[in-house]
This record gives C-alpha cells, sequence and structure tokens, in this order.
C-alpha cells in the first residue's frame, strides 16, 4: 500500500506556500490570516482545496514524523507485515525499517522537538487514567504509544442541515474561557497571563453541547457515531464560538482523538502548519496534531464548531495504519441508545 498523500499537498496549499503556483489553477479564495506570534500570512485557496477529501497524512515537524515511522515499524510487523510491506506502506527503505521493527516502542529514542507527554500512553498521567480529560480506557490494546498518531481525514459537508448554526448559537450558555499552556514534559495544564500577570482569556467564547440543545446536530451527531462506532469511545463534546475574524484559539494538542465540525462562516482550521479551509458542515478528524484557529481580519461574520473528543480502538487504530480495511471484518455499531450519554468535558 502506498504511503498517504500529504494533507498540505492535497489541498493544494504547500505550492501556494512556497510560492511556486501551476498558472492554469484557479484560485477561489485568498485570505490573510494571523497565528505563530501574530505574523501574518496570506493562503491562496484553490479548487483543489475544496475538492480533497479523505485520509491524509500530516505531522508537525520532520521529528514527529521520524519517531511515528519508527513507531510504525514495530506496530506493523505486530500486524503480520513482512520487512518490504512495511517500508512501502512508510515511503521508506528496507534498511529504516530493518533498523527498528524488531524493537520494542519503549526502546525507540524521541527525535529532538517530539515532546515527552506525546510519548506517554494516551489518556494516562501519574494521578490514573484520563485524569486530565475525563476519559475512560476500553480496552488494553489503547495503551501503547503507537496509538497517539491518526491521520487527518477531512469529509466535506458532513453535516448539511442549516438550522444547526442557529439552534446552537441561541441554547448555548457562552463563556469566555482562560488561556491555558502545557507543561512540555508531564502534559500538566497551567494557566497563561499577560505581563501584567492577568490571567489571559481564550480569543473565543466556549460551551457544553447535550444532546437536545440542537435536534438538528443530534441527528449529525448519530451518523458520525454509527459510522466510526465511536459513541462508547467519546470522552466529551464541546462548543465553540468565533463571532467574528477576530475570534481565535491558541495552537494546541489534545492527549486524544477529535472530531470537529464547522458550521457558519467559512475559517482556517489550522493543522500543524496546515491551513485547512473548512466550510459550513465539514467534519476533520484527526490524532494529536498541533491545531488551532487563527484571526483572519476580513472575516466578519460568526463561525462555530462542535467538537467531539474520543479515544481510538483496536479496529481503529488499524484504520489508521491503513492495514486492515476490509468492512466485513469490522464490528457492527453499537445501538444508539447510550447515545449522547457520555461525559462532558468541564470547561
Ligand atoms: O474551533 C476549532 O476549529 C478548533 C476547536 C478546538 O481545537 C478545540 O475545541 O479543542
Ligand atoms: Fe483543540
Amino acid at each position: 500500500m502506498p504511503p498517504l498523500q500529504r494533507l498540505d499537498d492535497a489541498f493544494g496549499v504547500r505550492r501556494s506556500q512556497q510560492g511556486v503556483q501551476d498558472p492554469d489553477r484557479k484560485v477561489l479564495r485568498t485570505y490573510r490570516w494571523m497565528q505563530f506570534h501574530g505574523k501574518e500570512e496570506v493562503t491562496e485557496f484553490d479548487e483543489s482545496h475544496f475538492e480533497a477529501e479523505g485520509l491524509f497524512a500530516q505531522n508537525s515537524s520532520q521529528g514527529n514524523k521520524e519517531y511515528q515511522d519508527r513507531l510504525r515499524a514495530i506496530h506493523l510487523r505486530k500486524e503480520g507485515l513482512e520487512k518490504t510491506a512495511i517500508a512501502k506502506a512508510l515511503g521508506r527503505s528496507v534498511k529504516f525499517v530493518a533498523k527498528w521493527w524488531q524493537k520494542e516502542p519503549k526502546e525507540i529514542p524521541r527525535p529532538w522537538g517530539v515532546h515527552e507527554y506525546l510519548t506517554k500512553e494516551m489518556g494516562r498521567n501519574e494521578r490514573g487514567v484520563g485524569a486530565t480529560n475525563g476519559a475512560s480506557m476500553t480496552e488494553e490494546s489503547v495503551h501503547d504509544t503507537a496509538t497517539w498518531w491518526r491521520d487527518v481525514e477531512v469529509k466535506r459537508g458532513f453535516a448539511s442541515d442549516p438550522a444547526i448554526y442557529d439552534e446552537i448559537l441561541q441554547n448555548t450558555d457562552w463563556k469566555a474561557s482562560n488561556a491555558r499552556t502545557r507543561d512540555f514534559a508531564t502534559g500538566a495544564y497551567h494557566l497563561k497571563y499577560d505581563q501584567r500577570g492577568n490571567i489571559r482569556w481564550e480569543g473565543h467564547q466556549g460551551g457544553k453541547y447535550k444532546p437536545g440543545l440542537s435536534p438538528a446536530m443530534d441527528k449529525v451527531l448519530q451518523k458520525l457515531f454509527v459510522e466510526y462506532g465511536i459513541e462508547d469511545r467519546t470522552s466529551g463534546v464541546i462548543t465553540n464560538w468565533y463571532p467574528d475574524g477576530q475570534g481565535n484559539l491558541g495552537s494546541h494538542r489534545h492527549d486524544c482523538w477529535t472530531a470537529l465540525f464547522s458550521f457558519g462562516h467559512e475559517r482556517i482550521l489550522t493543522i500543524d502548519n496546515t491551513p485547512l479551509l473548512m466550510q459550513n458542515g465539514d467534519l476533520c478528524i484527526f490524532g494529536t496534531q498541533r491545531h488551532g484557529v487563527p484571526i483572519m481580519p476580513e472575516i466578519t461574520e460568526g463561525r462555530i464548531t462542535l467538537v467531539v473528543f474520543f479515544y481510538p480502538d483496536k479496529m481503529q487504530k488499524k484504520g489508521m495504519w491503513q492495514t486492515i480495511t476490509d468492512p466485513e471484518t469490522m464490528e457492527s455499531s453499537r445501538p444508539l441508545g447510550k447515545m449522547l450519554n457520555n461525559h462532558h468535558l468541564s470547561r
């Protein structure tokens, strides 16, 4: 199986970022945006950006990719793949695979730039399982480090009901939240302060999602849970409101996986360094990639996102590595009864 296409290539933004342009491409949008230390970026989004869908590779840095490939070599060996097949799946040399595949994940050196907390077991810390986020483990097999990585999946127009934006906007008790940062070694959260010692606030409003809040959204969540079989592995459902282009969210990572729906005006979601322009009803699912919502000064209308945090299971792990994708062998999804009874993240 060939390696996945890179997210930034598939969405036509790598060429735009590098200033190398195909004269025949049709630019549909051009936006200014600021995320990293207020540095202004300008991105042209061409037709390919709106047409691309599916599963794509994305890494925050070479170090992260290197580490991920080493872990994947081990994982794929345990799944029964041969050396050459692993090399092909990873797009690396057989020599590379030979160097790592017989080791255990704990023996793998962490390249420079990969934060230590990302090498810990998902959702676990010194206080026990899911202590930072209220999630619980569903099976032993999710405990290994390789589980951290998930490719990025984009589905355009997954939620098309126009009622969703207004229902969520009207029925949510919106609150500004404190800006938080994470200790790179332990993953612990700390409040952020400005230079005068005042607590910093996030540049957007946050809410909790409960079943019934938006009947139109409940239907979409049912569809998500059935398609991905994640209803029992969800650790929280929250919402964000960005009233206009000044609303923003600093880049961060989660120690779980994320399914994110976008409603209202189109906005950029950065995934690592790739700007993905999300439009009304689009769904993006990703792993522990760094992500954020930059300021977009030209935008005067609102956007709401609904974010589902969840944990991988065995089946999903296999999908993640693109080894076993036979739908016949997939477990059927659970009944919808318990659908939205999951714990909600406190904000
Ligand atoms: O609103 C978005 O696009 C990002 C939201 C997000 O990252 C979060 O709620 O954790
Ligand atoms: Fe997030």
